[in-house]
């Protein structure tokens, strides 16, 4: 079974999902499969977006349109120097959060418009080709949070009914496009979450 080149596959869903820790064992099981895998993050996976993920993570005061330019100047950076080289030369990029996250958060949570962020999208011309939203009940999302204990970033002062706009936010999204999207659960052991995952990514993109 063969996946075809240059795939672009991203993890979506709220703080605590289990997003990371899926992106890094399904990179792991693609590579046993033989591909070629590139494992990133956003914000972030570059140099430039990662000390922009500093700013944006960081406590100073940002309107959400400015956090939403930032997003996408870390984003631009990251596809120009490190996503679209990787595709053209037929790897499977595997990226931790994407522009949905900016939907999710920035539109739904914050309130920026749908146009604004639908318009930097396109000026970006780059649509992953499989989505996965990773789903698990609020309570454990927050007791996984709670015992990782990384600290305090600007999300941490935003209050239960920003989350619940982000997830219904995530869920709508998804809704929209269900060619692209695909809902897993994360309520299971993180080998059954790769295990699936692995098997999405073969069912969607194998050739026998
Ligand atoms: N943000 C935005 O506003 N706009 C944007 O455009 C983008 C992002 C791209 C990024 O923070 C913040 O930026 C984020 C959205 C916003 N803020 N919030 N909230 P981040 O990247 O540092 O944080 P995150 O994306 O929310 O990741 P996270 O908190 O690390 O969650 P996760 O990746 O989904 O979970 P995890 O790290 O894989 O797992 C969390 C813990 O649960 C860990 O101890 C694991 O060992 C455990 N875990 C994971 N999976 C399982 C399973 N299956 N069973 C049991 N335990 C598990």
């Amino acid at each position: 079974m063969t996946v075809r080149p240059g795939l672009f596959i991203t993890l979506e869903g709220g703080e605590g999902a289990g997003k990371s820790t899926a992106a890094r064992n399904l990179a792991a099981l693609l590579r046993e499969d033989g591909y070629e895998v590139v494992l990133t993050r956003e914000p972030g996976g570059t140099a430039g977006a990662e000390a922009i993920r500093a700013l944006l993570l960081g406590g100073e005061p940002l309107t959400p349109e400015a956090q939403t330019l930032l997003h996408f100047a870390a984003r631009t950076d990251h596809a120009e120097a490190l996503i679209r080289p990787a595709l053209a030369r037929g790897a499977l990029v595997i990226c931790d959060r994407f522009y949905d996250s900016t939907m999710a958060y920035q539109h739904y949570g914050q309130g920026v418009p749908r146009p604004y962020i639908e318009a930097l999208i396109t000026l970006l011309g780059l649509t992953p080709d499989l989505s996965f939203l990773l789903h698990v009940p609020p309570a454990t999302a927050r007791a996984r949070v709670q015992a990782r204990n990384s600290g305090s970033d600007r999300y941490d002062a935003m209050g239960e009914a920003f989350f619940a706009r982000v997830e219904a936010g995530f869920a709508d999204i998804a809704a929209r496009e269900p060619a692209r999207f695909a809902h897993v659960s994360s309520a299971v052991s993180p080998a059954e979450v790769a295990a699936q995952l692995r098997a999405l990514v073969h069912e969607r993109f194998g050739r026998s």
